[in-house]
This record gives C-alpha cells, sequence and structure tokens, in this order.
C-alpha cells in the first residue's frame, strides 16, 4: 500500500469525534504486543463506538487504500493486533464496542458487542443465572471480538469447546465497509456456506466482527477441582482416559505442568505455595462439574482417585476443600505464562498432537532440541484434555536469554515443528498464526490448503485492507 494521505486521519475524525482518533504518544500501548516481541508504528489508533461508525471506518480506509488492523484487548500470544513498521496503517480498537444487546433466557444466548472484555461476559452470564464457559488467562482483558478472531481455546475445551463452538452468530463489517447481519442464534443452519466460521479464526484478515451470539449453559450445582502427582506423561495419559469414564460429561478441565514450569512458579512466586511439586515429574489440575451435587461431583472424583492409586497410575493427591482452595490451584497453572516472563526471554511452542502420541512426541522433541542445544530447558503444561501442548523453552541457564533467542529461536521452532509434523500434528492450537508463526506455516500446510486459503482471502478482502501479511503474506 501507498503512503496514506494525512486527510484520512481527519476524515477518521469526522465519523468517530477527535477524541477517538488517537495519535503521538497515546499509541504506545496500543503498538507493542504483550509479550514485548513486536512493535510497530501505527498512522493513528480509531476507536469507533458503533456498528455503524466500524462501517464507515472501513469504507473511508478502503477508498484511501489504507490498510486496517484490529484489535481487542491486544492479548494475542502470535503478534497479529500490533502495526507494521511501516506507519501507514491504521488500528482499528474495539474496545469501546462493549455494549450488552441482549439475554435470551429460553434461548439460552447473549449477543454482545466485540469489545465486551471475557471476564465481564462470564459476570453478565453468572448474574444472568447462566455460565459462559470460555476461560483463560488473559480473560480480564481479551476481548469476546479477540477470542473469536483467534478461535480461542482455554481450560474448559474439553467440555465446551473452543470459541467456535460457542458461537452461534457474528455481525460483521467486510472489507467492503459493508454490515453482515449474522447474529443468528440458531443451532441449526444449512443454508449454504458458513460464514461464521469463515470468519471465526480469520484473525482480523477477513472481516471486523462487531458482535456476536454466544451459547450459554446451565450453571453446574457443584465444581470440583484436584490437583495430582504422577511420573509420567504416560500416566497423565491414562488418567486422562480413567477421568473421561468415570467422569463423562462432567469433566471440565484437564491440564498437565512439567516440574520444571511448576518450579518456575515457585520460585518467582513463593506465596502461592504449589503443591506436590517436587516429588514428581508432571503435576494433572483436574475440574469435574456436577448437575446434582457436591457429594455426588466428590464421590465420582473420590471413586476415579482411588482407582488410579490402585492401578499405580498417580502417586498422590488433594481434592480441594472449597472454591478458595480451587481457585488458588488454577491460579497456580495460570501463573506459568508470567513466571516465564520473569524468567527472561523465552520461546513458546502451542502444538496438538493427538493425544495418545503426545509422550512420544514430547520425548523425541526433548531429545532432538537437547542435542542441538545443551542445557535447554523445558517448560511443558498445557490443556491435555485437548491434545494441546504448551511446548515452552527456556535459555540454558546461565546465559543471555535475549541473546539465545534471537539467535537460535528459529532452529529450536524448527526442530519443534518438524517433529509435531512427523506426528501429525498442528504448529498453532489455539493461538493462532499471526505474524510470529507466519513464516513457518507453508512448511507445514499443504499447498493446497494454502491456495485455498488464499483464494478466500482475495474473494473477501481483494485489495488486502485488513490485518495484511497475518496469516498469508502480504
Ligand atoms: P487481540 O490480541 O487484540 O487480537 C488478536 C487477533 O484478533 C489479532 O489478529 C486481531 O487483529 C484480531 N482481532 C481482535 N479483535 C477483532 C475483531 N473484533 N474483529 C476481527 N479481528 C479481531 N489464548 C488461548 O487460546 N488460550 C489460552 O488459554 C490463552 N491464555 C492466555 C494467557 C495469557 C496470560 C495471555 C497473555 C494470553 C493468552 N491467550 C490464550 C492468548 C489471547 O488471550 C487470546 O488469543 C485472546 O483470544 C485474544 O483476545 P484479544 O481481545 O486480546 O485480541
Ligand atoms: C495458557 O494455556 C495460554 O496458559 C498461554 O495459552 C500459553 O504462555 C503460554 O505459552
Ligand atoms: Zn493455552
Amino acid at each position: 500500500m501507498s503512503k496514506p494521505a494525512p486527510e484520512i486521519v481527519e476524515t477518521l475524525a469526522a465519523i468517530v469525534g477527535a477524541g477517538n482518533v488517537l495519535t503521538g504518544d497515546d499509541l504506545a500501548s496500543y503498538e507493542q504486543d504483550w509479550r514485548g516481541r513486536a512493535r510497530g508504528r501505527a498512522l493513528c489508533v480509531v476507536r469507533p463506538g458503533t456498528t455503524d461508525e466500524v462501517a464507515r471506518v472501513v469504507q473511508a480506509c478502503a477508498a484511501a487504500r489504507v490498510s486496517l488492523v484490529p484489535q481487542g484487548g491486544n492479548t494475542g500470544l502470535v503478534a497479529g493486533s500490533v502495526p507494521d513498521a511501516s506507519g501507514a496503517q491504521v488500528v482499528l480498537s474495539l474496545r469501546r464496542m462493549a455494549a450488552l444487546r441482549a439475554i435470551d433466557a429460553q434461548n439460552m444466548t447473549i449477543t454482545v458487542e466485540a469489545g465486551y472484555i471475557l471476564q465481564a461476559l462470564q459476570d453478565t452470564a453468572d448474574q444472568a443465572g447462566f455460565l459462559f464457559p470460555l476461560s483463560l488467562g488473559a480473560e480480564g482483558s481479551c476481548t469476546i471480538g479477540g477470542n473469536l478472531a483467534t478461535n480461542a481455546g482455554g481450560t474448559q475445551v474439553v467440555r465446551y469447546g473452543n470459541a467456535r463452538e460457542l458461537c452461534l452468530g457474528l455481525e460483521v463489517v467486510t472489507a467492503q465497509g459493508e454490515v453482515w447481519d449474522g447474529l443468528s442464534g440458531l443451532r441449526k443452519d444449512n443454508t449454504g456456506y458458513d460464514l461464521r466460521d469463515l470468519y471465526v479464526g480469520s484473525e482480523g484478515t477477513l472481516g471486523v466482527i462487531t458482535a456476536a451470539t454466544l451459547r450459554l449453559y446451565p450453571k453446574p450445582a457443584a465444581q470440583l477441582t484436584a490437583w495430582v502427582a504422577v511420573d509420567s506423561l504416560e500416566q497423565a495419559c491414562t488418567l486422562l482416559g480413567m477421568a473421561h469414564q468415570h467422569l463423562a460429561a462432567g469433566l471440565t478441565g484437564f491440564e498437565v505442568m512439567n516440574q520444571f514450569a511448576l518450579g518456575l512458579v515457585d520460585k518467582h512466586y513463593p506465596h502461592l505455595r504449589v503443591p506436590l511439586w517436587q516429588q514428581t515429574a508432571w503435576c494433572v489440575l483436574i475440574e469435574v462439574s456436577d448437575a446434582e451435587s457436591e457429594a455426588h461431583a466428590r464421590g465420582l472424583f473420590e471413586q476415579m482417585l482411588e482407582a488410579a492409586m490402585e492401578q499405580g497410575v498417580i502417586a498422590d493427591a488433594i481434592i480441594a476443600e472449597n472454591m478458595r482452595q480451587a481457585h488458588d490451584l488454577w491460579h497456580i497453572r495460570e501463573s506459568i505464562t508470567l513466571a516465564q516472563v520473569e524468567e527472561g526471554f523465552n520461546v513458546k511452542h502451542d502444538v496438538s498432537i493427538p493425544i495418545s502420541l503426545i509422550p512420544e512426541f514430547v520425548r523425541a522433541a526433548d531429545a532432538a532440541l537437547s542435542a542441538a542445544f545443551e542445557g535447554i530447558r523445558f517448560v511443558n503444561f498445557g490443556h491435555l484434555g485437548d491434545g494441546n501442548l504448551h511446548y515452552n523453552i527456556q535459555a540454558p541457564p546461565g546465559i543471555d536469554a535475549k541473546a539465545f533467542v534471537a539467535q537460535h529461536e528459529d532452529q529450536v521452532s524448527a526442530i519443534v515443528y518438524d517433529t509435531v509434523s512427523q506426528y501429525r500434528g498442528s504448529i498453532s492450537a489455539e493461538h493462532g498464526i499471526g505474524e510470529l508463526k507466519l513464516h513457518k506455516l507453508p512448511q507445514h500446510k499443504s499447498a493446497t490448503a494454502l491456495a485455498l486459503m488464499r483464494s478466500i482471502k482475495t474473494a473477501l478482502d481483494p485489495h488486502n485492507t485488513l490485518n495484511p501479511g497475518r496469516v498469508l503474506s502480504a
């Protein structure tokens, strides 16, 4: 795209009001990603307050051939929501669009605008007597628009699915600035291609999500959490099978954490009192939701853990006594990402592998990396119930982590992703492609799949106005 004429900033101010177009020093937090891995330069940030304003902003930018980068909470982990270095892109912040449009109790749906913060959405659903189950560490600041644009996963996918499965309808501003009102609350609708599913997970490259209709669920009568020590990933997988059998649809979360990951939490946040981590290689967090009662849930849980103990599958276990304790255990799990930041620069891999092959994958990847980089440290944790592991790498101790990452990230990731491909896995399970994984995609996705993706992009955004250079190269 050519350098935009400065008049576009005035045009945008005329649409959204001068106070909602930011320039100069106000841009800093919109220009840098959460991990500090990408810093760009924006022409301005525009903050529309209505769908009509979004449509007019997109029309104005399309006419001026200025590209737009949609942004929600800017918590994404693949640098997809920040502008490039050109200084010519407009950041389209959806945060002002945060209205609750409707709750339909009989249809069990809620309709909110894209900038609604995830935690606020959980609270609103709760106050209305329902559960909105999407849950992830950044829920205090990520937006539902961003969750849908990345098809976020989180910690309850094993029972409720990804953001995609929670979405029944969307309102989208197209790359031409037209409004597609697809805010359906229908659970069945086979009237042609599924446009909703095309936009979910498209990372701001096909359209701007302005509102969504989402599924609500009954609140469970009880939730229980257990923290379990196991000696190996094989045992964690066996325990997962037992959890499915014993807890059936009650199983809502199954997370693993390796000893080094928990050691980092213990080192940087000792007040969190991580249990059992020193005695075993892995710990597992299991959550059960029960429609009957806490006593019923506890009974099922105890039966399962006793059976697992008898069969030598688990080494030790704690069942949280109350919600407070359960919350503390989950807080330890959610603190691993932050403990990694405290420890220093790191390399993240958000991979998925068929569950049965995960132990073999980890052994193979660990061996290949240890052979290439002596002393490299493995921070492995994640959503084993979904076959999704955060296979993260910390530099060997005692060396400059930033320099290590700058010099070796590409080779480290190549080793991990080649191993992922050997096991027919995915190099991005839930975080997306954004910019950080862009150059890796062609080696791990078929040429046919990439050509189909490019045809869709060209059809929906022929001038490449929306988030160019993300997911697909510009
Ligand atoms: P942003 O970061 O602002 O944007 C993400 C992408 O979506 C960008 O490509 C952007 O252009 C696009 N986008 C944003 N809003 C819109 C819109 N309205 N229309 C079109 N495109 C849009 N992710 C998981 O999946 N599971 C986890 O468990 C998880 N845990 C996390 C824990 C922490 C501590 C952190 C920091 C992040 C975590 N994430 C996780 C990643 C991140 O929170 C999610 O990707 C989240 O869904 C992003 O939402 P956001 O509003 O911050 O989007
Ligand atoms: C999580 O599951 C997030 O906590 C973040 O997806 C993963 O920090 C990471 O690598
Ligand atoms: Zn995750």
